[in-house]
Formats: C-alpha cells, structure tokens, sequence
C-alpha cells in the first residue's frame, strides 16, 4: 500500500475513484465539486439526482459513490466534509468518517487506487493542519483495519502549496 501526496489537479487523475468534497445536496457547488461536475459532464447531477431521491440527502461524514461519466477516474465518491465551526462541534470525527467511508465504498467495490482532495480545507474553512493530521491520521488506521484491502494507494490531491507543504512535512516526519 502506497500513499501519495501530489500537487495537481484532481478532474485529472486516472485513479479508479476520485473523491469530491461535495455538499449534502450532492448537487454540485464551487471549488473541487464545481470543477468534478464540469469535467466529469451532466450525467454526474443526474446521477446525484437518483441517491438524494433514495436517501434524502449526505450529511456531514457520509459518503456515496456514482460513476465519474467524462473523467478519466471510474467512480466519483462524494463526501460532505464537516463546516468548521470552531472545532468543538464535531468537526475532526465527522471529517475522519469522511475518509474512513470513503475507503470503505472503494474497497466494497475491489478498487486499487483513489484521490482525495483537501476535503473541508476550502469554503468549509477546517484549518488545513488539523485536517491534514486527521486525514493521515484516519487513513493509516483505516490501512490496519483493513489489511487484505484491494487498495494499493490512497493519493492525497493538493491544489494550493499550503496544503502540499503541509501534507510533505506531516509524511516525512513519520
Ligand atoms: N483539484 C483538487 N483540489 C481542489 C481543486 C481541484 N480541481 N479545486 C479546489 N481544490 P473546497 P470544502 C481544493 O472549497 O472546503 C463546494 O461549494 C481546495 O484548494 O472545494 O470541502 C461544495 O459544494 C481545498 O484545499 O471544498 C460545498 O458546498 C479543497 O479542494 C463546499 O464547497 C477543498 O475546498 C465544500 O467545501
């Protein structure tokens, strides 16, 4: 099992799933869910449409999975990161499960590779260390939980350099 940081763009990995850092519409919206949207083509709203009309909507550390239409990865996993609202409220557990639901969709589907961007780093205003320490955090432990997994690496998708920086720093210090 390999984890990865990059910095780059996430419409553009050949992963067979990327994540979205999505909202609990599933309807699309800015930053990274507006860009998967564009790239990945209208079939993504609908097929976003067709969960939210089962489940009623994603709430903060859920995670659905739909295919990815016109993008180079095979599925698109939508996640709703948690708002920040101080950090007592919730906020590191529900973006844990954001990652730790993620990878389970992905081995539930014997996928090998997937993309995470900075979930709740942008609008959502999480502070990026704290979230960069829980998702590294969350996914090492989801990696021994699951040992057997299909999973050969978990790719972390930084678009701004603060975010690399930090991601850089945190896997060299283990
Ligand atoms: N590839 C990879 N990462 C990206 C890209 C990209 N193309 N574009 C932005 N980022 P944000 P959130 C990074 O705001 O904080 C939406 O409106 C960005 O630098 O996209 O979870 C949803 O609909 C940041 O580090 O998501 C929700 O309403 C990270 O992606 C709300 O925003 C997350 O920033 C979710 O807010």
């Amino acid at each position: 099992m390999e984890l990865k940081v990059i910095k780059g763009d996430i419409t553009k990995q050949t992963t067979d799933a990327i994540v979205n850092a999505a909202n609990s519409s599933l309807l699309g919206g800015g930053g990274v869910d507006g860009a998967i949207h564009r790239a990945a083509g209208p079939e993504l709203v609908d097929a976003c449409r067709t969960v939210i009309a089962r489940i009623g909507s994603c709430s903060p550390g859920e995670a659905v999975i739909t295919p990815a239409f016109n993008l180079p990865a095979k599925y698109v996993i939508h996640t709703v990161g948690p708002v920040w609202n101080g950090g007592d409220k919730q906020e590191p557990n529900k973006l844990a499960s954001c990652y730790w639901k993620s990878l389970d969709l992905a081995a539930a589907k014997d996928l090998e590779t997937i993309a995470f961007p900075n979930i709740s780093t942008g609008i959502y205003r999480f502070p990026k260390e704290k979230a960069a320490e829980v998702a590294l955090y969350t996914v090492n432990e989801w990696m021994q939980a699951d040992p057997d997994t299909s999973l050969r690496e978990i790719r972390f998708v930084c678009f701004d350099d603060e975010n690399y920086e930090i991601y850089q720093r945190l896997l060299d210090e283990k």
